[in-house]
């Protein structure tokens, strides 16, 4: 008998259909009322496929007794509440490793375009305004001072890319990592000071809410810009389009935003941040691997009662915070 799992939304065709080939599965986002759906499933629940920014609801969890395994597509769990999986015995899986250097290179990308202005330029060639105006000069990348924030895959693939920029590195995070060639700085606010950008690549979650802070902007200065690859909820966001508005920082570059997809009206009227949505780990390619491998921890659990890409234990002394 297929094992039954349950999926939280629709992942991409190809992958939908495999899954629903190797197991039985509840499609959550087809029901009416999901928890209704559960209680009316006949066979347990034993494993669920969802992505990172779905992750899985408490009161989802909490309806699942019998749940074994859940495999997220993507890096960020911080939706999923891993503590109280770890506590139940239920292994959760997301997709390390093979997403690292397509959101490095859109970090990379956003760094050139918030600081050479490539969106703006764009926007005032597009209006007509380039046979009437000239547009302001802008700030150059090479060279220049990077503190990354969450030195984990992602920060030193963003490391290694910006090395070839000739940048100066640094970067902060819960501990100093051994091996590495940067420079540690233990203090954000110290960081932000050092740096003309500050890249964010760390963990969303409690841990890191609101970190970047009204201080830490005042700290990066009218000359700083700021890059988040990571998730919107480490940016206290009402300090950010103060400082953006205020010339408090130069300029920003955000992928992520605290509650997606809405973005907060106040960014769009302001030339000075480039706004993305969510499209770090956007590639056809990247997608292609991330899928099979929400599919290889599912396969991997229900043959041999392990998935392949565990996510950190949270009860380990020092977790990452690094994504
Ligand atoms: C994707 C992400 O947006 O890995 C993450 O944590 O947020 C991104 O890769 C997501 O997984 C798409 O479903």
């Amino acid at each position: 008998m297929k094992p039954r799992i349950l999926q939280t939304g629709a992942l991409s065709p190809g992958l939908d259909a495999q899954l629903a080939e190797e197991f039985d599965v509840l499609r959550l986002w087809e029901c009416d009322t999901p928890l209704a759906a559960l209680a009316d499933s006949g066979a347990p629940v034993r494993g669920i496929a969802t992505s990172a920014p779905v992750g899985v609801p408490d009161d989802l969890l909490a309806a699942l007794p019998d749940l074994e395994v859940i495999s997220c597509r993507g890096v960020g769990l911080d939706r999923i509440d891993l503590a109280s999986c770890r506590a139940r015995g239920i292994q959760v899986a997301g997709t390390f490793g093979v997403l690292s250097d397509c959101v490095a290179d859109l970090a990379l990308g956003l760094m050139i375009d918030a600081a050479r202005r490539i969106s703006e330029a764009e926007r005032f060639v597009r209006a007509g305004r380039w046979s009437r105006e000239k547009f302001p000069l802008a700030t150059r990348i090479s060279g220049q001072r990077l503190g990354i924030v969450g030195l984990g895959q992602i920060g030193q693939a963003v490391a290694r890319r910006a090395a070839a920029f000739d940048m100066e590195i640094r970067y902060t995070g819960r501990m100093e990592k051994i091996g590495q060639p940067w420079a540690y700085e233990d203090s954000l606010v110290e960081l932000a000071a050092w740096a003309d950008m500050l890249v964010l690549t760390v963990l969303g979650g409690a841990s890191t809410e609101g970190m970047v802070s009204a201080e830490v902007l005042e700290a990066l200065g009218p000359r700083g810009y700021l890059i988040n690859v990571a998730r919107g909820s480490v940016v206290d966001e009402a300090a950010l389009l103060g400082a953006l508005a205020g010339g408090g920082i130069a300029g920003a570059a955000l992928d992520v935003f605290a509650d997606e997809p809405h973005v907060p009206e106040a960014f769009l009227a302001l030339e000075n941040v480039v706004l993305l949505p969510h499209i770090g780990s956007g590639t056809k390619e990247t997608r292609r691997d991330m899928e099979a491998l929400v599919l290889r921890n599912l396969q991997s659990y229900f043959r041999t009662g392990a998935v392949v890409t565990p996510a950190p234990d949270p009860g380990a002394e020092r977790v990452p915070q690094s994504l």
